[in-house]
């Protein structure tokens, strides 16, 4: 019988505890199956962060890192530069990355290190219970936002991939969804790339994926689904910021 579907090697066979509808178990199947296509699994070293995806080390079927919450790149750098030869990620929240984090891949994307990071944006805080974080929209109610984020008191939300491509070093920065079959598989392209890039040896790349957080949205997962698409994606606009062949 011929084999259509196949679980993929890159994660280990353990179910996943995310909530319905999260669309974290997809990105990570992603990253699981582009180092399992890219033959590089056996020589892949992850680094997970402090959010829901914090198991993330018990799922991928690779060696796993864990880091301080938000320090996840300045960990990539040390094991980077000690094993050069090696392939590595960092798998961050936006709470992880565009909050507590923000030096560290600022600073590990101006020193374009070699390393390859998925940024889940899912514009909340959601492993402690749906705080604001930085990418939440303008009138997006969280829990320390009950009323919608309003701008004169937090800002406008942050654009991680806008801002990370004017750092001379970051060589690749994509922006990605996954609320469709379509965007699911350029998702998995963008990610695809981000690797090759770095075992070209290019620097610093980085795969910004929109996510969904159905219980802490307070929507069910079919309606996150289209909330992500409607809301986010005119915020968040899809699509490339920079390739390596741009930088100089
Ligand atoms: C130093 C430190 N500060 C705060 C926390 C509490 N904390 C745990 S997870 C988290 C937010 C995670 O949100 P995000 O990165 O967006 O990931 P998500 O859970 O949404 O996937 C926070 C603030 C912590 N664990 N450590």
């Amino acid at each position: 019988m011929a084999v259509v579907f196949k679980r993929t090697e890159g994660l280990a066979e353990i179910p996943f505890h995310y909530c319905p509808g999260c669309t974290h178990g997809i990105i990570h199947r992603l990253v699981g199956e582009v180092l399992e296509e890219l033959g590089v699994l056996g020589d892949t070293i992850g680094v997970a962060p402090v959010g829901c995806s914090v198991l993330a080390y018990d799922y991928f079927n690779c060696d796993m890192h864990e880091a301080a919450h938000g320090r996840a790149p300045a960990v990539a750098t040390g094991i980077k530069r000690v094993h050069p030869n090696n392939v590595v990620f960092t798998y961050q929240g936006d709470g992880d990355l565009a909050s507590i984090g923000t030096a560290e891949i600022v600073h590990a994307a101006h020193r374009s290190e070699n390393i390859t990071t998925i940024f889940v944006n899912n514009a909340i805080y959601g492993m402690t219970g749906g705080q604001m974080a930085p990418t939440t929209l303008i009138g997006q109610k969280a829990t320390t936002s009950p009323y919608g984020r309003d701008p004169k008191l937090t800002g406008q939300p942050l654009r991680i991939a806008e801002m990370l491509a004017t750092i001379p070093g970051a060589s690749y920065v994509e922006r990605a969804s996954v609320h469709n079959p379509a965007n699911i598989r350029k998702t998995k392209k963008a990610i695809k790339k981000a690797f090759e890039y770095q075992l070209a040896g290019k620097g610093f790349s980085i795969v910004e994926v929109l996510s969904t957080c159905p219980t802490n949205w307070g929507l069910s997962p079919a309606e996150s689904l289209k909330w992500l698409e409607e809301n986010m994606i005119p915020y968040y606009p899809l699509g490339n910021f920079r390739t390596p062949e741009e930088v100089k």
